[in-house]
């Protein structure tokens, strides 16, 4: 590679990296009905069934610091962020395979731990761990899984499908997950110096269970269900919402129209937002890591949502050409920019 052959990652971003190395790659097997571009692939199963592929790697420093991130809560959080892209496509979870590159500074102990952390979490998703790698890792702790699931063809939902006024709807509460990682940050110096204090801190706990066991949100496929209800297009939030609903935005190739009022957030989450001076909104667009569902439905499923305690809706889609704006507390409209999570 020359010198002035040097493209910086910083500028691509994410997204954009992802778009440049996939480019010359085609689908030439009828098997895969969709590949790269959605929260998991999907290939042929049988007539009826699709199964659905997703991988994410946690990677030390960059995903999680073992500062205060206890083994078995990043075991249990490399599947639970898997399981979530399977959730996203309206799927259910079979298998998963776990591959690691660990340094020999762990114990044996750790990385049993680790896997203690991942057996819980296959028992509480009712997935079986069916093979990985193990290798030797020079530097950090690396975790890879891949979570294999199934989805009827006629529910499987796509980031693309979202229609002009279908209702915009979040699962949950949003940006616990980010507050969460903010306390820990301050606290871990606490943590360093006394390795038998565990992260348990008092009145936080839930911003930062949030952050170091975030569940993926199976059960708000089930209520879907229960309610008759499918999305027309469907994705987690694991960037900061921002970024998900442009997402959404850009596959559906649609408009939306956001309600800050609307975005739910939890007490303790905005009280402790304030007390680090920063914007619990702003917590919610860019933060990261709630891994809650990002949905929308049609207008016509509005009274099966409204009022319902585990989702929430946030706004609607409008046409492409109406652009993408968040709605403050003044009505003023403020175009929606992502300035979330990005690797680069
Ligand atoms: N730094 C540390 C040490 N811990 C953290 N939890 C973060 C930063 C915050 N963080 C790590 S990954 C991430 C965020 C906000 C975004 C989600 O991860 P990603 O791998 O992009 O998930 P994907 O979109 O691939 O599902």
């Amino acid at each position: 590679m020359s010198e002035e052959k040097r493209t910086d990652l910083e500028s691509l971003g994410e997204f954009g990296t992802i778009d440049l190395l996939t480019k010359n790659f085609l689908i030439t097997r009828e098997s895969t009905a969709f590949g790269i571009g959605d929260d998991a692939a999907v290939l042929e199963r049988n007539e009826e069934q699709y199964t659905l592929v997703s991988t994410d790697m946690l990677v030390e420093g960059v995903h999680f610091n073992l500062m205060y991130v206890p083994f078995k809560h990043l075991g249990y959080k490399s599947v639970a962020v898997n399981v979530s892209d399977i959730a996203a496509m309206n799927g259910t979870p079979e298998q998963i395979t776990v591959s690691i590159a660990v340094s020999n500074r762990f114990p044996l102990e750790a990385l049993e731990e680790l896997y203690d952390g991942i057996r819980l979490a296959c028992q509480h998703y009712k997935v079986d761990l069916v093979g990985g790698d193990t290798t030797s890792s020079r530097s950090g702790l690396v975790i890879s899984v891949t979570a294999i699931g199934v989805v009827d063809k006629s529910k499987v939902v796509y980031r693309s499908g979202a229609g002009t006024n279908d209702l915009l709807v979040v699962s949950g509460d949003l940006g616990a997950a980010y507050v969460g990682l903010q306390v820990l940050e301050r606290e871990k110096s606490v943590f360093q110096a006394n390795p038998d204090i565990q992260p348990d801190l008092d009145g936080k706990d839930y911003i930062i269970q949030r952050q170091l066991k975030p569940e993926a949100r199976m059960d708000v496929i089930a209520y879907l269900k229960e309610l008759e209800v499918v999305p027309t297009s469907m994705i987690d939030v694991s960037d900061g919402l921002a970024s998900e609903i442009l997402h959404l935005c850009k596959s559906s190739k649609k408009g939306a129209m956001v309600y800050n009022a609307k975005l739910p957030i939890d007490s303790l989450t905005s009280t402790t937002a304030l007390d680090f001076n920063l914007d619990p909104v702003t917590c919610v667009l860019n933060g990261g890591e709630d891994y809650e569902l990002l949905f929308t439905v049609s207008q016509n499923d509005f009274d099966k949502i409204k009022g319902n305690p585990h989702m929430t809706i946030i706004g609607y889609m409008t046409d492409a050409s109406d652009g993408i704006y968040l709605v403050d507390k003044n009505e003023s409209l403020i175009p929606l920019s992502a300035q979330g999570w990005d690797h680069f």
